[in-house]
């Protein structure tokens, strides 16, 4: 196997005998023949829209999924993969028959096999296949900005909003990555046209949710516990979220947020539920210690599984692109009402959930919230109050290398505000940093998809200031990176023309030394040193 998508990668280099993240080579390889399955069903649709055929919102749902299923932690199960790639094999020999013009399509496109030749297509097509490492990296880094932009469409779809422009950009994106005819210098424009999609995305996303569940609002949210038994929620899907807390009415049964779902409690729209009681633990790579303390079922609407224990294995769950072989999966099509009534029922025969803290964190600050209260933050800007924003977005980690961000929050000068999105919030929203003027300096957006808050907060504020250029705003970027969203959140970011942003803990494998050149000549990205050096370098030693 060879897998280097991750932050986490084996030797910052690459995972090659099994994943850190707990992938074995079989699935790796599995995956490794989705993502070429769906690049070549990509190529067949995109020259299907050339010659003026319309696809379908299925085939669009069907791409999106299976990039996202290869997201990391989102889905463990061969069996489960083996079956996506059956299914667009045979999608893709339907559209064929549908095609004209056969000629220019790569071979990924024509490909068709059986079970039993899986494992041999698996081993030639993946990274490593590109043998230049150059177009290896923007090959790859576009790709793994097309899983990220899958998460937050597959979001918004199923909240019944789709943008065919997204869906045909993705996937014309992911037949460019099987053309060798397109040069390294169309491939940078290629990557930057994906963060341009993966701003579409995210405000396709953000439209989505706020018009379903209304606009995020400044919110305690309870760390505690209650008395009775509890379902766990974690991942992305506010949706499923919904379906559960509706089905839980009355049952007896607590519904609690974990790691990424935490957000969720911001909404209007979830505060009418009177049984779903607050948050329970944190980021997601703290689950093994926290799924056991918590005794109930765990529900896994997306990515962020780590391989459960045995002690907690029959109580995991997952639902959509998620999955793990042994735990039981929820089905359910966009559009269907899944049936959560199994978790439900074993939840009632739980003990509840053991305390591990007490008390509240505050959030909701996503981009309404914040402009709401723009005339107390610009006065607090231009008295001085208010010297820096840092923006502190993006993803928490196994890594002891990312105490950094605990350490860096805890040593920003006081008159500094922390705007983050993610669960990188994890590392510093319990350290009581306090507030300036009533603003508080931990400003949570919401999941790392509400990133684009952050953007829209920036773009507001150039405005207000009346300023040329975003990068002349008091603001800085140290971003923290773990999965393939994070990599479209920075796309995007790129796209908007935020310069100078700080990535860490390390930078991505994925990145070879001259594409990583191009970003740090064209977009002064850099990596992160001491937290006392970087301060030093971002002007905020006291
Ligand atoms: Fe991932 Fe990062 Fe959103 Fe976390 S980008 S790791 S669990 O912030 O969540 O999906
Ligand atoms: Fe390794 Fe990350 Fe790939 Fe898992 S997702 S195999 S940890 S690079």
């Amino acid at each position: 196997m060879f897998c280097y998508q991750c932050q986490e990668t084996a030797g910052c280099s690459g995972c090659t005998r099994v994943g850190v993240c707990g992938k074995q080579p079989d699935v790796a390889a599995m995956q490794d023949l989705l993502v070429y399955a769906t690049k070549g069903i990509s190529a067949v649709t995109t020259t299907l829209r050339q010659e003026g055929v319309a696809i379908q919102p299925a085939v669009n749902h069907m791409i999106t999924l299976n990039l996202f299923t290869t997201i990391t932690n989102a889905n463990f199960s061969k069996e489960a993969i083996i079956a996506r790639i059956q299914e667009t094999l045979s999608e893709k020999d339907l559209l064929l028959s549908k095609l004209t013009n056969k000629d220019t399509l790569p071979e990924a496109a024509l490909w068709n096999g059986s079970v039993e030749e899986f494992d041999t297509k698996a081993a030639a097509v993946g990274v490593l296949s590109t043998e230049n490492e150059d177009i290896r990296s923007l090959r790859e880094l576009i790709t793994y900005g097309l899983k990220g932009l899958s998460a937050y469409s597959k979001h918004a779809n199923v909240l019944l909003q789709d943008n065919e422009e997204i869906d045909a950009f993705m996937q014309r994106a992911l037949a460019a990555t099987l053309d060798d005819s397109l040069s390294a210098d169309d491939l940078i424009a290629l990557t930057l046209e994906t963060g341009k999609y993966g701003v579409d995305g995210m405000a396709l996303l953000d439209n989505a949710n706020t018009s379903t569940y209304g606009n995020p609002e400044i919110t305690k949210v309870n760390i505690g516990v209650g008395t009775r038994p509890g379902i766990l929620v974690s991942g992305h899907d506010l949706r499923d979220l919904e379906m559960l807390l509706k089905q839980t009415q009355g049952s007896g049964v607590d519904v609690y947020t974990h790691s990424e779902m935490l957000p969720a409690h911001y909404y209007p729209a979830f505060k009418k539920y009177p049984n779903f009681v607050g948050n329970y633990g944190n980021a997601w790579w703290k689950q093994k210690e926290e799924f056991e303390s918590f005794h109930g079922p765990i529900l896994m609407t997306t990515n962020c599984i780590v391989p459960p224990k045995g002690s907690y294995k029959d109580r995991l769950y997952t639902t959509g692109a998620a999955g793990y072989p042994g735990c039981k999966h929820i089905s359910g099509e966009i559009g269907e009402e899944k049936d959560f009534s199994a978790i439900i029922e074993q939840a009632k025969h739980c003990a509840p959930p053991e305390e591990i803290e007490r008390g509240e964190i505050i959030g909701g600050f996503a981009h309404n919230q914040v402009l709401a209260l723009a005339d107390d933050i610009v006065t607090a800007v231009k008295s001085g109050a208010i010297r820096k924003f840092v923006v502190m977005a993006g993803c928490d980690g196994r890594m002891k290398s990312r105490n950094y961000y605990t350490d860096f929050a805890k040593a920003l000068p006081k008159d500094t505000v922390i705007l983050t999105a993610g669960c990188a919030k994890y590392k510093y929203n319990k350290l009581n940093l306090g507030d300036i003027g009533g603003i508080p300096r931990v400003l949570d957006a919401g999941q790392c998809n509400d990133s684009y808050s952050l953007a829209v907060i920036a773009l507001k504020l150039k405005e207000v200031f009346g300023l040329e250029d975003i990068n002349e705003l008091p603001i800085i970027y140290n971003i923290s990176w773990y999965e393939q969203k994070a990599v479209i959140v920075l796309l995007a970011l790129l796209y908007l023309g935020v310069k100078n942003i700080h990535l860490g803990p390390t930078l991505p494998a994925f990145l070879s030394p001259n594409v990583a050149k191009v970003l740090v000549d064209n977009f002064g990205i850099a990596g992160i040193g001491s937290v006392e050096k970087d301060l030093k370098l971002f002007g905020l030693s006291e």
